[in-house]
C-alpha cells in the first residue's frame, strides 16, 4: 500500500491544519517547494516573496518537530521544479503515492493545477475545504442564490449573527449594524500614529532575505524585512495592535498622511491570509478590547466588518464568478497602466507618496488603495487586467481570491457593480480633504484646467461623461451629473481638453 502526500501551499501555514488532521505522520508525507514559477507568474514584491519562503520554512520546521516527515523543496533558480505540478510529479516518482491531500487553495489557477493530478499522476486528489473562513462557499451560495443583487451589508449582518460578533442578544450592539458615519476623521498629528509591531529577522528568515536577493528578479525594497513569519509572533503583532491603534482604527480609518505609512491600521491582513492568524481569533481580540473598554464600538464595528464582511464576501463573488471575472471589463477600458506605478517618478504627490510606500513596505493601507492609485487607474481608464496584475504583484497580502474582487470589483468597476452600487471615483478635492499630500504636491488641487491643474479633476469630469450613459440613471449619481449639466459649452470643451492633455502626457506628469 503507498502513502498518502499532504500538499502544503505557501498561504496554507495555518495550524493546527487540516491536511495534517486528515493524514497520519507514522505513515504519511507532508510535500511544500518554494517555486520559482509562483515567484514570476506577477511580478512579486520581495518582501511578499521573503514572508512567503520564511513562514513556509517555519512551519516545516514546526511540522517536524510534530513528527511530521516534510519533503520540502528550497528556492533553487537552476531547478527543473518550478510549479506546483512539477513539485507533485517528482514527490510521486520518489514515494509510491496513492492519494494527494491539499486544502483549497488561494487561486482559481491553481485550483485547476490541481485539478489535473488525479489523471496526469494516475493518483486520488482529495481537496479539503478551507476551513480558516467563516463562510464556507457552499454557505456563501446558499445565501446568494438567486438573489438579482449581491450587497456586502446585509451578507455582514448575517454573519454578525451566524458569529455573534457585536451581538447583543439578536440585535447589534449599540442599536446599528454599521457606524462607518463616524469613520471619515482627518488626521492631522494627534494622537500619534502607531506602527506595526516589527519582528528582527532570525536566521531562517536571514537565509531566505539572502535566497530572495541574490537570486530573484523582484519588485520593490527588501531591506527593512520586519514581517511576523510565525502564528507566534502574528498573535505578538495583534495584541500589539490592540494595545497601540486599535482605539483610533475607526476614527481615522479613511485618512492619508505623509508622516505615517500605517496611522491606526494593523497590518495583520498578510498574517490572516497566510494563516498564521484566524479572522475568528482577530475578532475576538476586538470584540473583547470593546467590552473592556478599551475601544470604541465605531471602531470595533467598523474593523470587524472588514474582517468578516468584506473580506469574506469577496471570496465568496470570487469563487462564484470565477473564471470568468478575472477577463471582465465592464467599462470598456484599454489603455495601459502608467510606467510610474512601478517606479514612483511622478510628480503627483498622492500616487508618489503611495507608490513610495509601497515600493518600501510591500503595503499600502485600504484608502491608499482605493482612493489613490486605485481611482487615478479608474478615471484614466486602465485595462482592469494590468491593473489587478499589479496589486496582486506589489503587496504582501495580495492573493487572488481577495486581490481580484477588491481591484476588478471594487476599484475598477469592471464587474457592473457588484462590489459598490457606484464607482469610488473623485477628484482631487477627495484627496485633499482626507490628507496633506497636495500641500506639497506641484498641482494645485483646486485647479481643473491649465497646466498646473491636479489631473485627477480633469479626468473625474472626463470620467463621468463618458460614462454618463450608465452613470447617471444611478439616483446616488445624479447629483454629480447635476454639477456636469451646470458646466458651459465650452468649459466642458476646456475639461476634456485638459483630459486627454493628461492623457498624452501621462508619463511626464
Ligand atoms: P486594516 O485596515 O487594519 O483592516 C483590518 C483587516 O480587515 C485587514 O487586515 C483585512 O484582513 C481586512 N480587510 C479590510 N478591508 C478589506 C477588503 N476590502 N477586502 C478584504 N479584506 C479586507 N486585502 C488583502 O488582504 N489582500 C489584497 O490583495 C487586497 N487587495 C486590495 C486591492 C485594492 C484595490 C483595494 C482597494 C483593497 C485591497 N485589499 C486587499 C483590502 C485592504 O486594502 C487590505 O486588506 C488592507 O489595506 C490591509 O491592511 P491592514 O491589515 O492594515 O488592514
Ligand atoms: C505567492 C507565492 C509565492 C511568491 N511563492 C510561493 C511558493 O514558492 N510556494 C508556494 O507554495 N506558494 C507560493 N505563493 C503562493 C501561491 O502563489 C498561491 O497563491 C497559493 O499557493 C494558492 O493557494
Ligand atoms: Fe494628488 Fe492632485 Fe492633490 Fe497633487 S493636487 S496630491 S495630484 S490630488
Amino acid at each position: 500500500m503507498g502513502i498518502r502526500l499532504g500538499l502544503i501551499c505557501g498561504d496554507q501555514l495555518h495550524w493546527p491544519n487540516p491536511v495534517c488532521d486528515a493524514l497520519d505522520p507514522e505513515s504519511d508525507r507532508l510535500l511544500m517547494g518554494e517555486l520559482s514559477h509562483e515567484t514570476r507568474y506577477v511580478w512579486h514584491h520581495a518582501k511578499k516573496i521573503a514572508l512567503i519562503f520564511s513562514a513556509m520554512r517555519h512551519f516545516a520546521e514546526n511540522a517536524r518537530e510534530s513528527g511530521w516527515n516534510v519533503d520540502y523543496q528550497r528556492f533553487d533558480p537552476a531547478s527543473e521544479i518550478a510549479t506546483f505540478s512539477d513539485l507533485v510529479g517528482q514527490a510521486c516518482r520518489q514515494h509510491d503515492v496513492d492519494e494527494i491531500v491539499v486544502t483549497w487553495p488561494g487561486e482559481w489557477r491553481v485550483l485547476e493545477e490541481i485539478q489535473g493530478w488525479g489523471s496526469r499522476f494516475g493518483v486520488d486528489v482529495t481537496l479539503l475545504p478551507d476551513s480558516r473562513f467563516v463562510c464556507a462557499l457552499e454557505e456563501f451560495e446558499e445565501w446568494a442564490g438567486e438573489r438579482r443583487q449581491l450587497r456586502m451589508e446585509f451578507f455582514y449582518r448575517r454573519m454578525r449573527k451566524k458569529t455573534g460578533f457585536l451581538m447583543d442578544g439578536d440585535a447589534p450592539a449599540g442599536g446599528d449594524w454599521n457606524f462607518d458615519r463616524d469613520n471619515r476623521k482627518v488626521w492631522k498629528g494627534e494622537p500619534p500614529p502607531s506602527s506595526p509591531m516589527s519582528f528582527t529577522p532570525d536566521a531562517i528568515t536571514e537565509s531566505v532575505i539572502e535566497t530572495v536577493d541574490r537570486h530573484i528578479d523582484a519588485f520593490g525594497e527588501l531591506e527593512g524585512f520586519d514581517y511576523p513569519v510565525t502564528i507566534e509572533q502574528a498573535r505578538r503583532a495583534l495584541a500589539h495592535f490592540i494595545r497601540s491603534a486599535a482605539a483610533h482604527f475607526g476614527d481615522y480609518q479613511d485618512a492619508m498622511h505623509t508622516e505615517s505609512d500605517w496611522l491606526f491600521h494593523s497590518r495583520l491582513s498578510s498574517s490572516l491570509n497566510i494563516g498564521l492568524l484566524t479572522p475568528t481569533e482577530v475578532c475576538e481580540a476586538v470584540e473583547r478590547a470593546w467590552r473592556d473598554g478599551d475601544m470604541p464600538l465605531n471602531a470595533a464595528e467598523g474593523f470587524i466588518r472588514q474582517v468578516i464582511g468584506w473580506r469574506e464576501f469577496v471570496r465568496g463573488i470570487y469563487w462564484r464568478e470565477m473564471p470568468g471575472y478575472a477577463k471582465r471589463n465592464g467599462l470598456g477600458n484599454e489603455r495601459d497602466l502608467p510606467a510610474f506605478y512601478w517606479s514612483g517618478d511622478t510628480g503627483m504627490n498622492c500616487l508618489r507618496e503611495t507608490i513610495d510606500a509601497t515600493r518600501r513596505n510591500a503595503y499600502a493601507h485600504h484608502i491608499q488603495r482605493l482612493m489613490v492609485t486605485g481611482n487615478f487607474a479608474l478615471l484614466l481608464g486602465v485595462e482592469p487586467e494590468q491593473v489587478c496584475d499589479w496589486y496582486l504583484a506589489v503587496y504582501a497580502d495580495a492573493f487572488d481570491w481577495v486581490e481580484l474582487p477588491n481591484t476588478l470589483g471594487m476599484v475598477m468597476h469592471a464587474d457592473g457593480g457588484m462590489l459598490g452600487s457606484k464607482p469610488y471615483a473623485a477628484s482631487g478635492k477627495y484627496i485633499d480633504r482626507m490628507s496633506n499630500y497636495c500641500a506639497g504636491c506641484r498641482y494645485e488641487v483646486k485647479e481643473t484646467t491649465g497646466e498646473d491643474a491636479c489631473p485627477f479633476n480633469a479626468l473625474y469630469w472626463d470620467f463621468l461623461m463618458r460614462h454618463r450613459e450608465r452613470f447617471e440613471p444611478n439616483p446616488r449619481m445624479k447629483m454629480m451629473y447635476r454639477h456636469v449639466d451646470r458646466m458651459s459649452d465650452e468649459r466642458r470643451r476646456d475639461v476634456a481638453q485638459r483630459a486627454s492633455e493628461v492623457k498624452r502626457r501621462i508619463e511626464s506628469l
